[in-house]
C-alpha cells in the first residue's frame, strides 16, 4: 500500500480548512477517481473535518484553526483501479507557517515534515496578497505626484514572500535552491477563486499576472512537469457564520465548489483533481 504525505503551505485565512473538508464531503459522498475505503472510516481521525461539513450543511463557515494546533489527518482511499492509499493530510493554524517565516527558524516538527513530505500544496489566496507594482512608475513620476515622505512599507511585498518562503524550506529539506531536478512536485492552489474571476484565462496566465516574479521564480527552479497551477473555489461563493446559505443546505456541501485545472480555462466539479494529480506524481 503507498502512503503519501502531502505538506499543505498556506498562511492564515488561505481557505485550507474548506478545502479539506470540501474534500472530505467529495471523497465521502461524491466520489471519482478516488474514495474513502469502507470499513477503514471508523478508525481514523477525521472528526475535525466533520465538524466542517456540519457547518457547510446548515449553510455556515466553519471555524479559523487555532494558530497552534496540527491536526494528522489520514483518508484512507481506493483509486479506480482498486490501489489502496493512505493519504496524509495535516491541517493547522497558518500562523506557523507565518512564524516561520518572521523568525526565519524551522521548528525540528516543521523539519521532519519537509523532509517525508512526497509532494507539496501551496495555497495562495491572491485577493488578499500585497504587492507594490507602482514603486518603479512612481519614482519616474513627476516630483509632485511622489509621495512627500519615504514611507516605510511594514508588509513584505507578496512575490518576495513566496520566494524567501520557498526557499527556507528548500534549504531545510535538502532538495538545494538551484537544481531542478531534485524538488518535489509543486501544486500551486490560488484558493477562494471565486473572488478572483478572470473570464477565460488559465489559472498560471492569472498567477503570471499578479505575481511576475514569484511565478518566474516557480518556473525557474522547479521542472515543468513537476509544477500545477490551479484556479479553487472549495465552496464556490463566500459564507459567513449565519449565512445559512440556501444552495448549501438544498443541494449539500457536495455540490458546491469548483477548480480550473492547470492549463485550462473552464471549471470542472472535481476538487479533488489537484490530490490526484500530486498522487501520481508521488508514484
Ligand atoms: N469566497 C470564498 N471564501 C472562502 C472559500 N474557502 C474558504 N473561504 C473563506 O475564507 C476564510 C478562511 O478559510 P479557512 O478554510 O478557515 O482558512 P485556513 O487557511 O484554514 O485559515 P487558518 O485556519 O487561519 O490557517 C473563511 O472565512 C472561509 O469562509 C472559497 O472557496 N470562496
Ligand atoms: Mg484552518
Amino acid at each position: 500500500m503507498r502512503t503519501p504525505e502531502i505538506l499543505l503551505l498556506g498562511g492564515p485565512n488561505s481557505g485550507k480548512t474548506h478545502y479539506a473538508g470540501q474534500l472530505y464531503g467529495r471523497l465521502k459522498r461524491r466520489p471519482k477517481n478516488l474514495k474513502i475505503r469502507s470499513g477503514d472510516g471508523s478508525s481514523v481521525n477525521l472528526t475535525a473535518l466533520e465538524g466542517v461539513l456540519t457547518n457547510l450543511e446548515d449553510g455556515n463557515a466553519a471555524e479559523h484553526t487555532p494558530s497552534e494546533q496540527y491536526d494528522q489527518i489520514l483518508f484512507p482511499l481506493v483509486d479506480s483501479k482498486n490501489n489502496e492509499l493512505d493519504l496524509y493530510w495535516p491541517d493547522y493554524g497558518g500562523e506557523q507557517l507565518k512564524l516561520l517565516f518572521q523568525q526565519r527558524e524551522v521548528p525540528a516538527a516543521w523539519r521532519e515534515r519537509l523532509e517525508s513530505s512526497n509532494g507539496w500544496l501551496l495555497f495562495i489566496r491572491l485577493s488578499s496578497e500585497t504587492t507594490y507594482p507602482d514603486a518603479i512608475a512612481k519614482l519616474a513620476s513627476l516630483p509632485e505626484q511622489r509621495p512627500e515622505k519615504n514611507l516605510r512599507q511594514e508588509t513584505w511585498d507578496a512575490n518576495a514572500y513566496w520566494i524567501e518562503l520557498l526557499q527556507i524550506l528548500c534549504s531545510v529539506a535538502n532538495y538545494g535552491i538551484t537544481s531542478k531536478e531534485s524538488k518535489p512536485p509543486l501544486a500551486i492552489l490560488l484558493s477562494c477563486f471565486d473572488e478572483y474571476r478572470t473570464e477565460g484565462k488559465e489559472p498560471k496566465d492569472v498567477l503570471k499576472e499578479t505575481l511576475p516574479l514569484f511565478y518566474k521564480f516557480i518556473s525557474s527552479n522547479w521542472l515543468e512537469s513537476n509544477l500545477s497551477i490551479w484556479g479553487v473555489s472549495a465552496l464556490g461563493k463566500s459564507l459567513s457564520h449565519d449565512s445559512n446559505d440556501d444552495d448549501f443546505i438544498d443541494d449539500g456541501p457536495e455540490y458546491q465548489g469548483w477548480v480550473i485545472p492547470h492549463n485550462e480555462t473552464y471549471e470542472n466539479t472535481d476538487l479533488t483533481a489537484p490530490i490526484c494529480w500530486l498522487i501520481d506524481k508521488t508514484t
